[in-house]
């Protein structure tokens, strides 16, 4: 995460970025650029608060789609006719705008997925299945998605490893850096771990834990899923060898993604699925390989998701990313704080240096009956465990409420979400 290294608060949480805007952006024109905000939802006016479940899309992003199908539709790498050649510059320009997004040595870095789940899947099947071994240690932290827990027990199942896991601090859900060397053992040989918690707004230390992993010779990935988009993010600054993103999460469209893969890495692994595109040649009995990232690309890809990508990519970049992080987690703390002035209410999470999303439970209500309430009101949330089980286990609740902000959002947006969850705790007589 640049720029540059991130800042320590007192809480204990870190910052996307330095807590100063590079230069004033006029945020509520910019939510003239998402046609879908505009509109009524059970005749309330829309609150879009789902944004870590999925964000919407600006007209240049549904622009660039529509671009893409009317004149230049064609599959890549195939044809030698003039839209193939129009569709296969498109689509590796986008592999270039991704690795200058992230600050990768080469687009040879870049690997396009379905998403971060496809993404981290890819790893643990192509590289685990090689490297890990039985008696390894694939560690990890008690704030990962499902997506990143499932796929290297899939993996520990077949191989024999085992998984260990960071502990979180109680309702804070901060890591303790003072405790990562106790777990920093020698059978660990990966490091897998979120950037930002879905479900408590923690921003971790991503490249101090790279850097002590590394160290010791462990290789490492980063879970982006909720911090692309959301902040500048630079592979070589957290010195990660892997790290998963999704599209959709980032303006850009659902079913795309990116994986970063350092070089050495990506050399060093074999292939995820076989098809065509990642081959050289095909004999009988045997085939051989194109190197990353075609290696990793089976199959005809989804040339329209990674033109939009490329187009969101450029959207975000001109509002500025230090800019998007610096208003997010103003929004994030704002919440925050008109939240904690209600009686009644736990919430999770830092109390500080968190990103631009708030998890609560109100007393003796449901998390699904505040988000289905909330809905009549216009205000779309989300309730459940958030593909965080363990963590909801760790925190000693099924589920929560969760408010998840992007920079189209306001701080009038957030005191109309406030009142409509002091009615809700009206309604069920709290
Ligand atoms: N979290 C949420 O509402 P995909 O589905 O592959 O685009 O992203 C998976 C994923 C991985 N890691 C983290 C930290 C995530 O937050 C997510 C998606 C959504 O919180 C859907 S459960």
């Amino acid at each position: 995460m640049t720029d540059r290294a991130p800042a320590e608060n007192h809480a204990g949480g870190q910052r996307l970025t330095a807590m100063h805007p590079h230069q004033a952006v006029n945020w509520p024109a910019l939510r003239q650029d998402f046609p879908i905000l505009d509109q009524q939802v059970h005749g309330r006016p829309l609150i879009y608060f789902d944004n870590a479940a999925t964000s919407q899309k600006p007209r240049a992003v549904l622009d660039a789609l529509v671009h893409y199908y009317e004149r230049d539709n064609a599959n890549v790498h195939r044809g030698i006719h003039e839209l193939s050649n129009r569709a296969t510059a498109a689509f590796e320009a986008a592999r270039v705008r991704a690795a200058k997004f992230l600050n990768a040595r080469s687009a040879d870095e870049i690997i396009f997925t379905r998403g971060t789940t496809e993404g981290i899947n890819l790893v643990a099947a192509a590289w685990g299945t090689k490297f890990i071994k039985r008696g390894n240690k694939i560690l990890l932290t008690e704030m990962e998605h499902h997506s990143n827990i499932v796929p290297w027990q899939l993996l520990a199942e077949r191989t024999g490893a085992q998984l260990a896991y960071l502990p979180i601090n109680g309702d804070r859900g901060l890591l303790e850096p003072g405790r990562l060397d106790e777990f920093l053992t020698s059978d660990v040989k990966l490091l897998a771990m979120t950037h930002i918690s879905n479900s408590l707004g923690t921003i971790n230390p991503v490249a101090e834990y790279c850097e002590r992993a590394r160290r010791r010779g462990i290789v490492t990935l980063i879970d982006a899923a909720q911090s692309a988009g959301h902040g500048p993010l630079d592979v070589q600054q957290i010195g990660c060898d892997f790290l998963a993103l999704s599209a959709h999460k980032m303006c850009g469209p659902t079913g795309f993604g990116v994986l970063y893969g350092r070089g050495e890495r990506l050399a060093e692994t074999p292939p995820y699925q076989g098809g065509g595109e990642m081959i050289l040649s095909v004999d009988f009995q045997q085939s051989t390989w194109k190197p990353a990232p075609h290696r990793f690309e089976a199959g005809t890809p989804d040339i329209s998701g990674a033109i939009a990508l490329h187009a969101a990519m450029d959207y975000l970049d001109g509002i500025g990313r230090g800019n998007i992080a610096h208003h997010d987690q103003e929004l994030g703390a704002y919440a925050f704080e008109k939240l904690s002035a209600l009686p009644g209410i736990r919430l999770f999470g830092p109390t500080m240096g968190r990103a631009g999303l708030v998890s609560f439970l109100l007393d003796g209500v449901h998390a699904h009956d505040v988000v289905t309430v909330a809905d009549r009101s216009g205000v779309a949330l989300r309730g459940g465990h958030h593909c965080n089980q363990p963590l909801m286990k760790r925190l000693g609740v099924e589920s929560t409420a969760r408010a998840s902000f992007y920079f189209y959002n306001t701080t009038a947006e957030i005191d109309r979400f406030v009142e409509v969850i002091r009615e809700i705790q009206m309604f069920f007589g709290k």
